[in-house]
């Protein structure tokens, strides 16, 4: 008996490994490096054969989010994933060196270091349309979305038009995302900066949702000697640049969107472990209070100390995987 449990087990396993996970990214690339390295996290993962990103969507309201994405998938070999940007929202509007230096970047010849199809962010179309053009595409109960920036995109998704909810309902397997704060009642970034939509869609999404809050990604630094060590396989390298471009190298940041990343792609792979159900809200300042319920749609990852060294190790790893390492 004990024997025909442990077949099933891994044949189900085998199946699983061998389904890669559709992957709708929706990011505020540039407000921080942390977004730059969970892209590559997918990047790698997909080469894995274990996920397939098919849209990447911008929440921050700057033209070189989409342009910067874009020119990421292009080093990865997947210039061909749809990037939206969001329009007209005015969160974080502002310039951001990590997205715009290595757009901008030129040899000496005069050509762009890294090639892009987007000439500008203008060029990228809505994000809500990519994201129910990618959602209409893919299998029922199939997809995974790693919001790791503002709920911006999501709850304009949700009031697109009437089908839209009921589309995501069928569509969409889970949300994890990046947000909150589940160890001190203090204001997180991705919430606080666009409360209304946080709490739109903390309230009203048709499914369940995973949230890495502020205190996991804290509380393991990617080191900068990685940065210096292990990106150096290629003279020029978007994501290494983007790092040096943030701040002053050498400096250790929070993994906090890699921890959306790594869990949405491998949630079983035992990196963090998961709060009771509840549900979360959202107060005016963007602090988010967990109320547990065990019918509620919400949990949120923990993390004990042996978790920490090998969950570090997995993203270290998967965020400097050469292009097409297993090809
Ligand atoms: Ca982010």
């Amino acid at each position: 008996m004990f024997r025909i449990v442990a077949i099933a087990l891994s044949l189900g396993l085998a199946i699983h490994a061998a389904t890669p996970v559709p992957v709708i990214f929706d990011t505020d690339m540039g407000n921080d490096v942390d977004d730059a390295l969970a892209l590559a996290m997918l990047h790698a993962l997909e080469s894995r054969g274990e996920c397939r990103i098919v849209a990447v969507t911008v929440t921050k309201d700057n033209p070189w989010a989409a342009v910067y994405i874009d020119l990421v998938n292009t080093f990865y070999g997947r210039a061909y994933i749809p990037v939206g940007a969001v329009k007209a929202s005015g969160v974080t509007p502002e310039d951001s060196r990590m997205i715009q230096a290595p757009a901008e970047r030129k040899d000496a010849a005069g050509r762009l270091v890294y090639l892009r199809r987007l000439a500008s962010g203008a060029e990228a179309p809505e994000a809500t349309a990519v994201l129910l053009r990618a959602l209409a595409a893919e299998a029922d109960g199939s997809v995974t979305i790693v919001q790791v920036g503002f709920s911006t995109n999501l709850a304009r998704l949700l009031a697109s038009e009437p089908e839209a909810v009921e589309l995501v309902r069928r569509k969409v397997k889970v949300l994890v995302m990046m947000a909150g704060n589940f160890a001190e009642p203090k204001p997180e970034f991705n919430v606080a900066k666009d409360v209304a939509s946080a709490a739109r869609v903390l309230r009203d999404w048709p499914g369940p949702i995973v949230l890495s809050g502020f205190e996991i990604g804290n509380s393991m630094l990617f080191p900068a000697a990685v940065i210096e060590r292990d990106f150096a396989y290629v003279e020029n390298h978007p994501i290494a640049d983007a790092y040096r471009s943030y701040m002053k190298m050498p400096y250790d940041r929070p993994t906090w969107d890699l921890t959306a990343a790594l869990y949405a792609v491998r949630p079983d792979g035992g990196y963090f472990n998961l709060s009771a159900p509840g549900d979360v809200t959202a107060d005016a300042e963007g602090r988010t209070v967990f109320h547990a319920d065990p019918a509620g749609r919400c949990r949120y990852l923990t993390i004990d100390t042996e978790q920490r060294v090998r969950t570090l190790e997995a993203m270290e790893l998967l965020a400097s995987q050469p292009p097409d390492a297993r090809r």
